[in-house]
């Protein structure tokens, strides 16, 4: 038959240079599709004599299945290929070094804070949390503090905005953990015994004050709590804190609106070389305020006075910190200066000394 040759030849060509699946099967539509050229001629067959259709069938037949093979071989090595550049372009190399990850670090004040709860939840306190933003009745009333007390005074308190017209007196933002306390003991009742550590805000900054500082502040209420067992809790904290074997408090009489009688704490230490060593030399360093809870505020607070007792301490958090980490400038402490919190901030793992058994 004439011009099947050059069919084959020509189709085969295409195939073999097809460079994709689609240019592919525009080569398989022009040859076997429904109007593709060997369909057209294989149509041509019905209107052959038999004797013709004898000869042209099993030639049309043979070109139709060689064109059928080289498209389907061509197919496969295309989608070959294309596997190959494929895995090529999403190879990786799961033996390379990971990238390094930035890693924060503890501030040491959440430290300090984490040293601390693991010391007096040791010694049977549980923490006790509360508002940052107080009602001037937690704040100050209930803790015996004077209308006209100086602590009150714009000057010292950040007071929250009220209405116009309503002239209820405003929250504040605490200015100790001392509020804390009290809802504590509405709560719990006695006998009690918690610490409240957190943020508190006093109007003031300076080389040694910021606006906003923490403090842990305890209390123990029980029947026959004394200053002897308010002296031993606070010797054992700074033992474990200092994690030293020794400590010295020296206790100076004071004066606090919600403790009487009110004792500020020193403790025993040297500055030898610029250097702070607490538990030895001859010098003294204030740490912290002290005493027994006035009647008042335990009845504030919903306990007896004539049934109950107990001691209440407050202590800087930021500057125990400061002592114990040798830590120079206050301010620094709320910058965020990155430089800063790598060199003095803890790794996550870190585990409080007291907390992890390791001292004593
Ligand atoms: C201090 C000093 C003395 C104190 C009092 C109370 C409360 F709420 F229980 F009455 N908590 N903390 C207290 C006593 C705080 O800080 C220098």
């Amino acid at each position: 038959m004439d011009g099947i040759d050059a069919l084959r030849g020509k189709f085969l060509d295409q195939i073999s240079s097809a460079a994709d699946p689609d240019a592919l099967e525009a080569v398989r539509l022009a040859a076997l599709g429904k109007k593709g050229e060997i369909s057209l001629k294989m149509r041509d067959l019905g209107q052959m004599s038999p004797e013709e259709r004898q000869s042209a069938g099993p030639v049309l037949n043979g070109l139709k299945s060689e064109i059928d093979a080289a498209l389907k071989a061509r197919r496969a090595s295309l989608e070959d290929a294309a596997l190959d550049a494929r895995l090529k372009a999403e190879w990786l190399d799961v033996t390379l070094p990971g990238r390094p990850r930035p890693m924060g670090t503890i501030h040491p004040i959440s430290q300090v804070m984490d040293e601390l709860t693991a010391i007096f939840s040791d010694m049977g306190f549980a923490v006790a949390e509360g508002p940052q933003i107080e009602s001037d009745w937690y704040n100050f009333d209930a803790l015996n503090i004077a209308p006209e007390h100086p602590s009150r005074q714009e000057m010292d308190t950040f007071y929250m905005h009220r209405a116009p017209g309503d002239n209820r007196p405003p929250h504040v933002l605490r200015t100790h953990t001392s509020p804390v306390q009290i809802r504590a003991m509405q709560d719990q009742g006695a006998p009690i015994r918690v610490i409240a550590p957190g943020r508190v805000y006093r109007m003031d900054m300076d080389q040694t004050h910021t606006p906003m500082f923490h403090q842990v502040e305890g209390l123990a209420i029980d029947r026959d709590i004394s200053m002897a067992q308010l002296k031993w809790t606070l010797e054992e904290f700074c033992r474990a804190f200092f994690e030293v074997d020794e400590v010295e408090l020296r206790f100076r009489a004071s004066h606090f609106p919600f403790t009487e009688p009110s004792a500020e704490v020193d403790i025993r230490c040297s500055w030898e070389g610029g250097q702070l060593k607490i538990g030895e030399g001859k010098d003294w360093l204030e740490i912290l305020g002290s005493g027994m809870v006035h009647p008042h505020v335990l009845r504030a607070g919903g306990i007896d006075p004539d049934q109950w007792q107990g001691f209440a301490f407050g202590v800087g958090i930021d500057r125990i910190a400061m002592l114990k980490y040798g830590i120079p400038d206050l301010r620094a402490f709320f910058e965020s200066d990155l430089r800063w919190l790598r060199h003095y901030g803890f790794a996550a793992l870190d585990q409080p000394a007291l907390a992890a058994g390791l001292s004593r």
